[in-house]
């Protein structure tokens, strides 16, 4: 977890135009609790050249849970695809890891889907089966149940990999008009994105027990998954 966190962390530093965006102050850093163990989750934000939304969030569920989420939202007139990963472990080990670049156009930008096909790939031991709601990624999803500390190194040097391609794609994309009709498909392909995100039963259930189910649906609403602005 604190390798991949670095590893992300130190890709954003990377991007072009990096600045912070605005946080609620009551969300950057949230304690509750669950089962009676104590709960910490740390967010932290940034937009940059080409991407509207860089997400990170950390957390901690006592000595249960621990969880990586990060989403990379693109500005839609620029043509880029989603960057999400999303890490769940407990004291038994990872039980989930998912990293994907996904599209927002019904398919990814050729330079990147060339550079994922010439790629070659660690042979996980434990792949996982997407949920329904999972369509939205692209056929290079990785999706898996590492075993062990070379699965774990595999999942963070693809990690790597994506957001070196995404990097190179942001630093030769031009970007189109707001109302050019491929930066509207865009945006509605990455509305689409969000709405089934939000189809992750999981995840609403686990921030439904440690908070209630109202403060769930605002924080899902709000800062995971909110609906990206028209352009
Ligand atoms: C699964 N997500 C899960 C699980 C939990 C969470 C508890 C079940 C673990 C398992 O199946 O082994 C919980 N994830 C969270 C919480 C947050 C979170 C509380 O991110 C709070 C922020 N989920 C994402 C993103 C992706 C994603 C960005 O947030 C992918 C890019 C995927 N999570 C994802 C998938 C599953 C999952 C595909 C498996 C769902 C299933 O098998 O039904």
């Amino acid at each position: 977890m604190d390798s991949l966190a670095d590893c992300i962390r130190s890709h954003w530093q990377t991007m072009p135009e990096l600045a912070p965006l605005r946080l609620d102050p009551d969300l950057e850093e949230i304690s509750g609790s669950l089962d009676g163990e104590s709960l910490f989750i740390r967010n932290e934000l940034a937009q940059c050249r080409g991407l509207r939304k860089l997400h990170l969030e950390t957390a901690r569920l006592g000595a249960g849970l621990q969880i990586l989420h990060c989403v990379l939202f693109p500005d839609p007139r620029y043509d880029l695809p989603v960057f999400g990963a999303d890490v769940v472990a407990s004291p038994a080990g990872v039980s989930a890891a998912i990293a994907d670049l996904s599209p927002t156009r019904g398919l990814l930008p050729s330079q990147i889907t060339e550079a994922l096909a010439s790629t070659p790939r660690h042979p996980f031991s434990q792949p996982r089966e997407l949920p329904d709601w999972g369509a939205i990624f692209s056929p290079q999803v990785l999706f898996v149940r590492p075993n062990g500390p070379d699965d774990e190194a595999a999942f963070v040097a693809h990690v790597d990999r994506l957001l070196a391609l995404l990097g190179a794609a942001i630093s030769t994309n031009v970007p189109d008009p707001p109302d050019h009709p491929a930066t509207v498909k865009r945006w509605e392909g990455q509305l689409g994105y969000c709405r089934q995100q939000k189809q992750n039963d999981k995840t609403r259930r686990v921030l439904e027990k440690a908070f209630n189910p109202a403060w769930a649906d605002r924080y899902i609403e709000a800062l995971l998954f909110d609906d990206p602005p028209a352009p």
